[in-house]
């Protein structure tokens, strides 16, 4: 490469997408090397955009981790898949992932089908390797291949760390020049306050079953730092029923309470400072149905 040309700064915003649990938050833990998005077994974890930044190199890479995309129903559905096709459309690169264990269904075609929109350089990202039938990897890719235009493909496993930094290597090499668009050492855009409602939410997840997860969203009301260097933290569990609020209160308090140990370990670690979290459980009858709480979450209010 030109010496002069290789001495330039590059910046690439990278879109993840594909469908619910296909691995695009544990991918882009896994590129940034921090976990700045949280994951779950279930499908739907991720609501809206969220960044995680690294730098290899001369390159600045954003990566932009975006709701599964699937056939939406309730309005919340709808804001989420509205918003992940519009993190694909706005970034430079767009790595597309499929489940290589779950190989191509009907949800994984029209995900390919719809690709012929999006103009920016794509690559498929075939991921789980670690848990796929190798043999059945290659048709896999030479399917996806011929459903869209890919520039690369590459197997990885974001679980493992396999083959994540030829693609990181890859994205490096096709990031556009031009200047970084965050400080050097920043590897999130979000605030903590965001960042620590989202991994209360992953307990939430991890621990309840059901629709309960997806009827619940979790907002941090206040973020004190006190005199001795600790942080005081309150957040707000909202469910749509009193019968959600009892479950996630558990008998005699000890759902909520595992919740909030297991939330406030993790927020310590980002807060990089010790946590006393208070964890609020209350019943707002269709939050999922006010616009209030779409802005609280970064997402557009679907209009219908
Ligand atoms: N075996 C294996 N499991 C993985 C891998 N990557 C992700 N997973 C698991 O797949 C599940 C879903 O991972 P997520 O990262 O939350 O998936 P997602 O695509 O962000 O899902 P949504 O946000 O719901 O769209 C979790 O249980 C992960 O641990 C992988 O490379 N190998
Ligand atoms: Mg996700």
């Amino acid at each position: 490469m030109d010496e002069s040309t290789d001495q330039e700064p590059r910046c690439a915003f990278v879109a993840l997408i594909g469908a619910p649990n296909a691995g695009k938050s544990t991918l882009l833990n896994a590129l940034v090397g921090s976990k700045i998005a949280i994951v779950s077994h279930k499908v739907q974890t991720t609501r809206t955009l969220v960044r995680g930044i690294t730098v290899e190199g001369r390159a600045q890479l954003i990566f932009i981790d975006t709701p599964g995309i699937f056939a939406p129903k309730r309005r919340l559905e709808r804001a989420m898949v509205t918003t992940a096709w519009g993190g694909a459309r706005d970034a430079d690169l767009v790595g597309v992932l499929i489940d290589a264990r779950k190989g191509l269904d009907e949800e994984g075609e029209a995900i390919l089908s719809e690709l012929a929109d999006i103009r920016q350089p794509k690559v498929l990202i075939l991921n789980k390797v670690d848990a796929a039938d190798k043999a059945a990897l290659l048709t896999l890719a030479q399917a996806a291949n011929q459903s869209a235009a890919f520039s690369a493909t590459f197997m990885v496993s974001a679980l493992t760390g396999d083959g994540v930094p030829d693609l990181k290597k890859w994205l490096t090499e096709h990031a556009p020049k031009g200047p970084w668009h965050y400080p050097p050492d920043q590897i999130s855009d979000a605030p903590l306050r965001s960042l620590a409602a989202e991994i209360t939410r992953e307990k939430l997840f991890l621990r309840l079953h059901q629709e309960l997860p997806y009827q619940s969203t979790v907002e941090t009301d206040t973020w004190k730092e006190l005199k001795d260097g600790s942080v005081r933290i309150e957040q707000t569990i909202f469910v749509e029923r009193d019968s959600q609020r009892k479950i996630v209160l558990g008998k005699g308090g000890q759902t909520i309470k595992a919740i909030g140990a297991e939330a406030r370990r993790d927020i310590a670690e980002i807060a990089e400072a010790p946590v006393h979290l208070f964890l609020f459980v209350k019943v707002r009858e269709g939050w999922s149905e006010d616009p209030e709480r779409y802005r609280e979450m970064g997402l557009e209010f679907p209009r219908e």
